[in-house]
């Protein structure tokens, strides 16, 4: 699919384009190793807060050698204790309009994911590794603490030990590691990511909305609650999607033999 333009402004540090129905967003910093300064963080914002109505899905990578090198170090001497928690609710407000925002997001990794790198990648619904990918979280050794929503979701994928491991020690995971342990789900030879990625994003965009819908807003809330309200929710979210239209012709195409089969994986 050709590549056009997406209407939206946004700073030289990101680039957007559409294909078909999937918005793409390029960290374009590889200077500066996509340092995620509040340039790019606003910047983000716009982008998943502006995208057309009939864009189904995005995905994410980074430009240069590495997708992205974490917070903006040379940003953060400035600030005191105010401004430092208005910061992170700044992060937290962007990245939560990544997680639960309009449509699923892929992000493709390569290089370094470390710091609030890795937490803009776990923001994303589906993680896509290249082997170059090596994470970390080097807040540890830095004297700071994340401040991305990394203590939120990064213990969800990983668990608290590991990344406590990561923070205290310093510790790098390379991409296999990081397949073998959830932080991608999946994997490819060096440059082969975005063909994955958006591949899968294009699939994903063929899902009925409702569906993508109660599969990232909804999944994530039910897996927090207690067993009871989850069958209570889960319940109600599957009644809701079954009614759409489109999943009743979805249905009725599979009972005639017109829609796909499910596969064994290759
Ligand atoms: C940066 C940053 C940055 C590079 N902030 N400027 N993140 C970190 O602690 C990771 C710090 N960065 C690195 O460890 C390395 O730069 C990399 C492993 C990512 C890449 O190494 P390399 O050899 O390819 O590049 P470089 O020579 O280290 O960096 C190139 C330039 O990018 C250089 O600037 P220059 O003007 O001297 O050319 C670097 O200073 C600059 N640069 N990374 C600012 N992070 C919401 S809380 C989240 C908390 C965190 O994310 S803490 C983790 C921060």
């Amino acid at each position: 699919m050709a590549a056009q333009q997406l209407k939206m402004t946004l700073p030289a540090s990101l680039r957007a384009e559409r294909r078909g129905n999937v918005a793409i967003v390029r960290l374009a910093r590889p200077e500066k190793r996509n340092a995620l300064n509040d340039t790019i963080v606003l910047g983000l914002e716009t982008f998943f807060t502006s995208l057309p109505d009939d864009i189904a899905a995005a995905l994410i990578y980074g430009e240069g050698d590495h997708f992205s090198a974490g917070l903006d170090l040379s940003e953060l001497q400035e600030r005191d204790i105010k401004q430092g928690i208005a910061h992170s609710s700044q992060w937290h407000r962007v990245f939560d309009k990544i997680q639960f925002g309009k449509v699923p997001v892929v992000s493709v990794l390569h290089g370094a994911v470390v710091g609030g790198g890795l937490e803009l990648a776990a923001a994303t619904h589906i993680r896509v590794a290249e082997r170059s990918t090596y994470y970390g979280l080097p807040e540890g050794s830095r004297g700071i603490y994340v401040g991305g929503g990394g203590s939120v979701r990064l213990p969800r994928l990983i668990g608290v030990a590991r990344m406590m491991d990561m923070m205290l020690t310093g510790r790098t995971y390379s991409a296999e590691d990081g397949q073998a342990m959830g932080l991608s789900t999946y994997l490819t030879e060096p440059g082969d990511g975005f063909a994955k990625g958006l591949a899968l994003a294009e699939r994903i965009g063929g899902n009925t909305a409702l569906t993508n819908f109660a599969i990232t807003h909804i999944l994530p809330r039910i897996a927090e609650v207690d067993p009871a309200s989850g069958y209570a929710v889960e319940s109600l979210i599957s009644s809701i999607a079954q009614a759409d239209a489109e999943a009743k012709n979805r249905l009725t195409a599979f009972l005639e033999g017109r829609a796909n089969k499910v596969t064994r994986p290759d």
